[in-house]
């Protein structure tokens, strides 16, 4: 009892499909793991990376920052303010 020209290329089908599907899964199984993972590393660095105290992080906390949404820029002049300030340091006084 031989095989049939049909009979071999529905078992290379089966054979193949066996083999492929087990393969596709793992792969999507791991694509929906990085998934799952991927947006949980971002939240935890956005958390770490803003102190709870100083939004701008500046040093200066939010409760005596004056501007607590932009940083000081320290140049020496009011650099306790938490204000970003600009000074002329060019020209006549
Ligand atoms: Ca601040
Ligand atoms: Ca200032």
């Amino acid at each position: 009892m031989g095989w049939t020209r049909n009979q071999q290329i529905t078992l290379v089908v089966v054979v193949l499909f066996l083999i492929t599907v087990p393969v596709l899964w793992q792969i999507s199984s791991v694509r929906a793991a990085q998934a799952t993972t991927e947006p949980a590393e971002t939240m935890e660095t956005v958390s770490t990376q803003q102190a709870p105290d100083d939004y701008d992080g500046d040093g200066i906390p939010d409760a005596t920052d004056q501007c607590p949404q932009r940083p000081e820029t320290e140049n020496g002049f009011q650099d306790d303010d938490g204000c970003p300030d600009v000074v002329e340091t060019t020209g006549a006084s």
